[in-house]
């Protein structure tokens, strides 16, 4: 099976002068919007698809698919999107496809789009899981590896050459994984024919969710002018500093406005780079920490030569972060993590993007009173991450660095990627206020001797992208031999006592806990997130006294944690966040009944009684630590 290039090209440097570093990318990735200068065209909806079902998954590039429309060279089924495609039929080879699989649509590009040489006509995809290729009207535009984080091409000489035909877009998605992909994984062929059917392998994977795949996030057609505002950078600190780029012509002139929720100009500049500084300031607070969370100002940037004007306008929230070795400081107010760890991830549509969904989950955490969220195990929607800008959802930022067990997964090519993904994220989410630290790994095997080069170079490498916000990674290692611990600046544990280790026993809970959290303390001087702890509950099973499973296990042992967290939170804990906040879909292991069970809520969102308990504790915590006034609409009856 092949699986093109995995370490990502290393294209022209693009400037990054605020940041005070070099990122190799190209191109600024802002979100598409629509302006007075800006268009929008979603190609959501029904795609043609086929997966390429061929034993060496490569009989669409042997027999070029892309060639031609997709219903000529085979049969194609109707497929959704955005969604992965996994759980869309009813046929159980396409459940657990590995390979290569075949999007096409057609579609009709406006008139003057094509007939204005001053339009620049851009493809951008949201995400698609895991390695992309993607041709217009039969020439390649552009590949991209990895999931979870968008990528885009140019496309506007392409579809001038023939203006009368409708553009055709071809997208071919790989998910599968390798030593050196994020999150890796291997590809076990079975080869005794007295066992397995010609041909049998299996993806072995070392993290606990489904390995989704399909086109999962909005595919757009978006316009610029050809002088076009590239990239916007905010450092938000009680001023705006600011540095924005412009493609396509060498001189342009600029006007930067900020605007508050009103319209009213607060602040304004003529120069690419500059300081916007405004008085009376209004800060972007967490939801719960302040009666107006998630302050917004519009920073509005046109941009004008004598033939083109562009206008891009970026919403900005006005905050700071500091740690210390005892506090996580948001606006110079000590900040309580009390959260949720989540997942993309629902029934049918697997880890495609869901309005309904993302909407709902949104007021399930505010119900829950929940301030904050970990994008465990891989960067979310920019949608969702716009969504806790405005309601004040602080987010830890996670890349897809998931599974690295395998000493293998350590190497060199393993790295690099890893710097490049760390790269494009860091260009994707920089501008968000919400996001407060980046989480570059999840439990990686941190004890194994290289790690201790692997985290170094890439947590100071993510902090030379970013100084303005801390970096973490997750661990579950020993805290005296964990190698990359030294350089983080929080300390984030998870752990599963009375689950994992010493199952059934809730009675081991506070003093191993306390362990834990005096030990990491003890040596690394930091703030520490228990960043998961939870227990599976399968949905109206009950037992007294409680027996794992049940949902009265559940609750005794996020109480017994509770009790220990309440200790030190008046120390050093600086946060809290459940694993789960809902019910996910995994692979199919003995260990597993159709998924983890660990969700607080079920996967359709219905509440276990799990959710009651963190309920009434985050609003506590919520009105102990910020004394709560009347506005924040606090469920007095809890
Ligand atoms: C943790 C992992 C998480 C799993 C969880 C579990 O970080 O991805 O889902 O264990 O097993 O160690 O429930």
């Amino acid at each position: 099976m092949s699986v093109p290039g995995s370490s990502a090209v290393l294209r022209v440097l693009w400037l990054l002068s605020v940041f005070g570093t070099v990122l190799p990318l190209d191109g600024g990735m802002l979100f598409p919007r629509e302006s007075t200068s800006r268009e929008v065209k979603e190609l959501n909806g029904l795609w043609d698809f086929r997966p390429d079902g061929s034993l060496n998954r490569n009989e669409g590039f042997e027999k070029a698919w892309y060639k031609r429309r997709l219903a000529e060279t085979g049969p194609v089924i109707e497929m959704p999107v955005p969604a992965s495609y996994n759980d869309i039929t009813q046929d159980p080879t396409l459940r657990d496809f590995i390979g290569w699989v075949w999007y096409e649509r057609e579609v009709f590009v406006p008139a003057r789009w094509i007939s204005d040489e001053g339009t620049r006509v851009v493809l951008r995809v949201g995400s698609a899981h895991y390695y992309s290729i993607v041709w217009v009207n039969g020439e390649k535009v552009t590949e991209h590896e990895g999931g979870h984080l968008p990528f885009e091409a140019e496309i506007s000489s392409l579809i001038r050459r023939d203006p009368t035909k409708p553009c055709r877009i071809t997208i071919a998605v790989n998910n599968t994984l390798t030593l050196e992909t994020l999150p890796p994984g291997t590809i076990q062929y079975m080869n005794d024919r007295t066992r397995y059917p010609d041909g049998f392998f299996v993806q072995n994977i070392y993290f606990d969710f489904f390995n989704y795949a399909g086109i999962h996030r909005p595919v757009l057609l978006y316009t610029t002018p050809t002088v076009y505002v590239d990239d916007i950078i905010s450092l938000l600190k009680c001023l705006v500093r600011y540095k924005v780029s412009v493609q396509g012509a060498a001189t342009a002139t600029l006007k930067v406005t900020l605007m508050d929720k009103d319209g009213h100009c607060v602040a304004s500049s003529n120069t690419p780079s500059g300081v916007l500084k405004v008085v009376d300031v209004k800060l972007w607070w967490p939801y719960l920490m302040h009666e107006n969370p998630g302050y917004l100002y519009s920073m509005e940037v046109r941009q004008h030569t004598s033939t083109y004007e562009d206008v891009y306008t970026l919403p900005v929230g006005i905050r700071t972060v500091n740690v210390t070795k005892t506090q996580f400081l948001i606006n110079n107010k000590p900040f309580y993590f009390h959260g949720v760890n989540k997942h993309e991830d629902s029934d049918i549509r697997g880890k495609g993007l869901d309005w309904p969904l993302i909407v709902k989950d949104f007021n399930l955490i505010k119900w829950l009173g929940a301030n904050s969220f970990r994008t465990s195990h891989y960067p979310y929607a920019e949608e969702i991450l716009q969504m806790c800008d405005r309601h004040g959802i602080v987010v830890i930022d996670e890349c897809p660095g998931v599974g690295i067990k395998d000493i293998r997964s350590f190497g060199n090519a393993s790295l690099s990627h890893h710097l490049v993904v760390m790269d494009e994220l860091v260009r994707r989410d920089k501008n968000h206020p919400s996001v407060v630290m980046w989480s570059v790994a999840n439990e990686p095997a941190s004890e194994m001797p290289p790690a201790e080069f692997y985290f170094k170079t890439l947590i100071k490498h993510t902090k030379a992208l970013d100084h303005t916000r801390p970096v973490t990674y997750i661990t579950d290692s020993n805290y005296a031999r964990d190698k990359g611990a030294p350089f983080v600046d929080v300390v984030c544990v998870n752990s599963y006592f009375s689950w994992y280790h010493d199952p059934g026993h809730l009675e081991v809970i506070p003093i191993q806990l306390n362990a834990q959290f005096e030990n990491w303390y003890g040596k690394y001087k930091k703030p520490i997130i228990q960043s998961e702890y939870g227990a599976d509950a399968l949905p109206g099973l009950h037992m007294d006294p409680p027996m794992m499973f049940t949902e009265e296990y559940q609750n005794a042992l996020l109480q017994s944690y509770h009790d220990v967290f309440d200790q030190k939170r008046k120390q050093y804990v600086i946060g809290e966040l459940i694993w789960n906040f809902a019910d996910f879909m995994t692979a199919q292991a003995i260990h597993r009944v159709v998924g983890n069970k660990k969700g607080i809520f079920t996967r359709q969102r219905q509440p276990k009684a799990a959710a009651f308990i963190l309920r009434r504790r985050y609003w506590r915590l919520a009105n102990e630590t910020w004394r709560l006034p009347p506005w924040t609409k606090y469920p007095c009856s809890l």
